[in-house]
Parts: C-alpha cells; sequence; structure tokens
C-alpha cells in the first residue's frame, strides 16, 4: 500500500514536470479534436444532459460552445494534459434532431467537435428483452459465416486473418449470419448472442501470446474503441441491418457488452481520461487472482478482495475503474448508446463479479428507466450457485446492494450436466444441484446451456457420445430457465478448449467442403442431432408449461430422473434414463396434477404410452434415452 502511494505521487510529480515544460510548446498550438464519445444523442432521452469526453491536443483553457437550437454546455473540464475534455450537454426535450457542433476556443484558436441529435429508433419490435419463452443461440461472428470477404484482411488491419492459424480472425462477419437467418429459424431459434462486435486492434497482438507466438483479437473481447464495430465484422450500418432484419425474422437480438476491462492496445493505456480511469497503470498493477468466492464472504475486508475487482485480467487486460464516477458515467452512457443506436433487445454482460455490485447497481437502474424491457444476463462464471445467486437481481446482498442484473447462465447446472450426461456420472447430481434454486431471487430466469466459447466443446468431453449429447439437449431444453444453444452444438461439433471450441462452422466459409447449414451438407449424425435440437425447440414453442411451467420433481436415482413443468392445468412429464441398459421404474404424479385413467404420450417417439393408474405412471424407458409425456 505504502509503496503504490509512493509510485502515485512520483507519477504525478512526473506529469506535471511534463505540462510545465509542454506548455510553451502548447502555447503555439491551436486546439484538436480526434474523438467524440459518444458522437450523437437523443432528445427526451432519460439521460441528459449527456457528458461527453472529447479526446484531443491543446485542450487547456478550452471553453466549449454548442451550436445550434435546443443543446447548451456546461461543466466543461480538461485533463492535465490538454488531451481530454468533459463535458455535459443539456439536450432540450423538443430539439430536432441535426448536427450539434461543438466548437472548442482556446487563446490558440478552435477546432470543432461534430455531434450530433439523432432521432430515436421507433420502439415496436425493438428493445423486447428476452424471456423463457426464447431459444437463444450464441454466435462467434468470426467463426460462423463468412458473407463479405471484402473485409477478411482490411487496409486498416492488414495480417491478422488467417484460417489456419486458430487465435487469428478466420473471415465470419455480420453480413454472413443475415445470410443464416433462415438456418436459425428452422432450428427453432428466436434469439441470437453475438460475441462483441467492438472494434479491436488492428495489429498483432503481443501482449497475449501462445506457442511463442502473437495472437490476434478476432473474439471481440479487446476493445480498442467502444464506439465503433470491428472492420473486420462489418460496420456500424450492417450491425443495424443486421438487427433489423432479424427483428423481421422474429428473432432478438442480444449484445454482448464488456464494462469491466479494455483491450491491452486502447488509447487510454498510455493517456487516459482522468489519472484514475484504470485501477492502475500498465506499468503498476494489480494481477487478478480470480478468487472470486471473496466477494460472498461477509468476513472479507476489502484487502481481501481487491485483486478479484481491482487486478487486471490474466494481467494484460487493463482493469477500469468503475469507482472514477467519469469512468462510470461513460461505460453507462456507452451501453445506452449502443441500445439506441442498434434497438438491441438484451445485453449479454462479460465478466460480472471482477465490478463493483454498485456500479451494477447504477448501469442497471440506467438501463431501466430508458428501456424497462431490455434485460441483463451476466456472466459469473462459477459452479457454486451461493456465489452465481448473489449475483441476480431482485433483493438486496448482505452488502446493501441489488445488482439489478435480471438473469445469470446456470454455470452450476452446466457443471453437473456435464458431468452426468458426458462423464456419465450420477444423474442425482443435477436434481441436487437444481435443489439450490432457493438461493436465487427467480431461478425460472436462469440462462441454461451445455456448452459455450469458454469452454471445451459436450462432443470433446471425455465419455460423450451422440446419445449424452441429446440427453443434456432435452434436459437443457425442458428445465426450467431460457436455454442457449452454442453454434455448432446442434450438428455435434467437436473441438478442445479455448481457441479449439471456436472451429469455423462448416459450410459458413468460401471454399469449405461441404455446407451443414443444409441438410444435404450434414452427415447422418449430424442431422439426427439437427433434428433433435429443433423437435426439442418445437415442444418448447407448443407447450406452454415446457417455457413458464414451475418445475417439479417426480422421481430421483442414480441414472434416472423425472421431473414434471406445470402451468394451469397443463402438465409436461419429463423422463431421462442415463444408464446403459433399459429402465423400468414408477413414480407418482399426483403432484403433476395428473390423475389415475390419464394417458401419457410420449413426443419423443421413444417411450410406449403409459396409462396411470394409482395416481402412479409405471415408465419403461430405453437405454440412454430421454420421454417427454403429454396427457393424451
Ligand atoms: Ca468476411
Ligand atoms: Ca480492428
Ligand atoms: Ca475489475
Amino acid at each position: 500500500m505504502k509503496r503504490r502511494l509512493g509510485l502515485i505521487s512520483s507519477s504525478l510529480l512526473f506529469t506535471s514536470v511534463l505540462l510545465g515544460a509542454g506548455s510553451a510548446v502548447l502555447a503555439q498550438s491551436a486546439p484538436e479534436v480526434l474523438k467524440v464519445e459518444p458522437p450523437n444523442w437523443w432528445a427526451g432521452h432519460s439521460i441528459n444532459p449527456v457528458r461527453v469526453l472529447i479526446r484531443g491536443r491543446n485542450l487547456t483553457g478550452g471553453r466549449l460552445e454548442a451550436r445550434g437550437d435546443g443543446i447548451k454546455a456546461s461543466s466543461i473540464s480538461v485533463n492535465q494534459a490538454g488531451t481530454y475534455a468533459f463535458v455535459d450537454l443539456v439536450i432540450d426535450r423538443l430539439a430536432a434532431p441535426g448536427p450539434r457542433p461543438l466548437v472548442i476556443t482556446t487563446s490558440n484558436g478552435n477546432a470543432v467537435a461534430q455531434f450530433e441529435i439523432s432521432n430515436p429508433l421507433p420502439r415496436n419490435g425493438r428493445f423486447q428483452g428476452f424471456t423463457p419463452d426464447d431459444v437463444m443461440y450464441l454466435i462467434m461472428p468470426d467463426r460462423f459465416s463468412n458473407g463479405d470477404t471484402s473485409n477478411d484482411d482490411p487496409s486498416t488491419s492488414r495480417g491478422l486473418f488467417d484460417r489456419a492459424k486458430s487465435r487469428f480472425y478466420h473471415g465470419g462477419d455480420l453480413q454472413g449470419i443475415m445470410d443464416h437467418l433462415d438456418y436459425l429459424k428452422s432450428l427453432g431459434v428466436t434469439a441470437i448472442w453475438l460475441t462483441p462486435v467492438y472494434a479491436n486492434v488492428d495489429h498483432l497482438n503481443y501482449r497475449e501470446q501462445y506457442g511463442g507466438g502473437p495472437i490476434t483479437d478476432y473474439h471481440g473481447y479487446g476493445a480498442v474503441d467502444f464506439y465503433s464495430v470491428d472492420e473486420h465484422l462489418g460496420t456500424m450500418s450492417k450491425l443495424r441491418e443486421l438487427v433489423d432484419r432479424a427483428h423481421q425474422a422474429g428473432i432478438k437480438v442480444i449484445q454482448d457488452q464488456v464494462a469491466n476491462h479494455t483491450g491491452p492496445y486502447h488509447s487510454w493505456v498510455t493517456d487516459p481520461p482522468t489519472p484514475t480511469w484504470y485501477n492502475g497503470t500498465e506499468a503498476d498493477h494489480l494481477a487478478c487472482d480470480w478468487q472470486t468466492w471473496t466477494l460472498i464472504d461477509p468476513n472479507a475486508s476489502y484487502q481481501i478482495q481487491k485483486r478479484v475487482l481491482e487486478g487486471w485480467f490474466v494481467n494484460t487486460l487493463p482493469d477500469l475503474n468503475q469507482n472514477d464516477p467519469e469512468t462510470a458515467r461513460y461505460l453507462i452512457q456507452n451501453t445506452l448508446w449502443w441500445l439506441g443506436m442498434m434497438g438491441f433487445d438484451a445485453i449479454r454482460e462479460d465478466t460480472v463479479p471482477y465490478v463493483p455490485r454498485a456500479f451494477w447497481s447504477a448501469w442497471t437502474r440506467a438501463i431501466k428507466r430508458e428501456y424497462p424491457s431490455v434485460n441483463v444476463l451476466g456472466e459469473v462464471f462459477d459452479g457454486n450457485p451461493a456465489l452465481v445467486s448473489f449475483f441476480q437481481g431482485g433483493r438486496s446482498g448482505f452488502d446493501g446492494i441489488d445488482t439489478g442484473i435480471d438473469t445469470l447462465f446456470d454455470y452450476p447446472l452446466y457443471f453437473q450436466i456435464r458431468s452426468a450426461f458426458a462423464q456419465g456420472r450420477s444423474l442425482r447430481e443435477v436434481a441436487r444441484i437444481l435443489a439450490s434454486d432457493w438461493l436465487y431471487p427467480n431461478p425460472a430466469e436462469l440462462v441454461t446451456f451445455l456448452g459455450g466459447h469458454d469452454v471445451a466443446r459436450f462432443m470433446s468431453e471425455k465419455g460423450a457420445d451422440i446419445a449424452g449429447l441429446e440427453l443434456a439437449q432435452t434436459l437443457m431444453m425442458t428445465a426450467r430457465g431460457t436455454p442457449v444453444l452454442y453454434y455448432g452444438d446442434e450438428i455435434a461439433m467437436t473441438g478442445g478448449g479455448d481457441p479449439d471450441n471456436r472451429r469455423d462452422f462448416p459450410g459458413g466459409f468460401p471454399g469449405d467442403a461441404r455446407d451443414a447449414f443444409s441438410r444435404n451438407g450434414r452427415n447422418a449424425t449430424e442431422e439426427g442431432v439437427f433434428e433433435h435440437v429443433q423437435k426439442l425447440a418445437g415442444l418448447r414453442a407448443e407447450l406452454v408449461p415446457l417455457r413458464r411451467g414451475k418445475q417439479i420433481d417426480l422421481y430421483v436415482s442414480d441414472q434416472q430422473y423425472a421431473y414434471a413443468r406445470v402451468s394451469g392445468s397443463q402438465s409436461v412429464v419429463i423422463v431421462i434414463n442415463n444408464d446403459l441398459v433399459p429402465a423400468a421404474f414408477e413414480f407418482g404424479v399426483g403432484p403433476a396434477l395428473i390423475k389415475n385413467g390419464a394417458t401419457l404420450c410420449d413426443q419423443l417417439g421413444i417411450a410406449r404410452d403409459v396409462k396411470v393408474g394409482g395416481a402412479s405412471a409405471h415408465v419403461e424407458i430405453p437405454a440412454r434415452s430421454a420421454a417427454i409425456y403429454i396427457v393424451k
């Protein structure tokens, strides 16, 4: 602590010396504007004034005037280096859309920052939020489909494209996703989540090296510009087109956002807008120690938690300091800007535990104030329901904070799905993890999954086979929550840990030997899995209880699990046999409100009809199979 304070004061000294030396030079130099963030805003917005960050040169002593009707600038503050100006713009409710140049004047001249009042997007059919009625699908745009080869190796960022290298750009883009909305629709997908589309660095990333070589930030999680789309993926207008086309097709779009860190090459790293914009500096920062459990420890002091909250991810990703009010405000406005520009329906938020909970609370309140239906899906990558549930909104934690985060990925269930259906371990553990549902303010809205871009593919798990994959999919699509499918799992794609789990979708790229987006391009195994997922999505759409029903456990043993989903007077009974041999067993169906004499009919066509007698169902399920019964 002492050492750190010493370093801070010496760096301040260094800054003021520099300023002193620089001011003689600056005295002759006119101001310059390099970037305006946000570059536009809306009249009648819940955030008013909007705080604009202008990056430039020679801004010291600058005054600012906003030109045009219905806008007024106030509270300008310039950093010591004269490289950033913060200014509040008050926008009149009735201000007409159009340009509003911001003129910065110093004793050496003036410069114009382009700013605009924009027309808001019509709300109908946008900003919808997702619910358990949806089936989500995760796409890593670079790896799904290349719909525009002209952006494969863009002139501004040459040399990052190489399909033979697993950590280079492969050419997939927004156009490629647009070209396959029909495919997604035919599978039964109603919402897509894209990994981040922010501009990432235009050269090789030497800060992260694997096998002795630099990589690229094709994955999108290393933003160097929070106000633009990476040129490999497309443009702002292409993204708008994709969102609009998806909406027309009845598919919602969920944006992946990152508020914890920037990429290592963000210009802020060498020239931060405020001295406390980041937690520490490139030369002097803490490394994240991943001890997220300390966050739910009521006995922990801040010094125990500090490395989690302030440490730099993998020691290379500059950690944004949300306790700096300017940083917090920048991030909140950026979120609202993307929503307003694109009409996204929801946000998937990265690395939730590593950011102070008080920030999430303010951030979610700002989102809901403007877009009440937009919801937030948080990533808390942990198998412990006590930790994950601590971050779900709807109640205050022991720290007095309600994060307001609507839903979280059900990582605890994910680990047990893998354990039971890939590794063949006890299915009882799946039921046991669902027994922790009481910890969540709203377990019915958790997001369930069996794979994603941060873990090895299901099919590459030791012991995995197609039967296990299909059982996992059956559970995910019939148990409580909103399911998210990982691209390619519907055709049983394989792949080990990152980046092998992000292989190109076959048929998405020029010269591919086959096109697995079409039936003719899928082999029999792939087609079988595809049809299974399609069938499950269809049943989910058709049967309200599978989406909205209360989850009621009916039978749990080592390798068998039966549960009902009950909604009003409608019941669906799901019976899973994870064993290598057929199973015959009996359980009461009274808790599922099913009466004597009823006939249960399996919608997957695996098991025979069951006549309910003595308030019980006697079921016979083949080895490694499942049945989804409805009352005939
Ligand atoms: Ca491309
Ligand atoms: Ca780039
Ligand atoms: Ca952090």
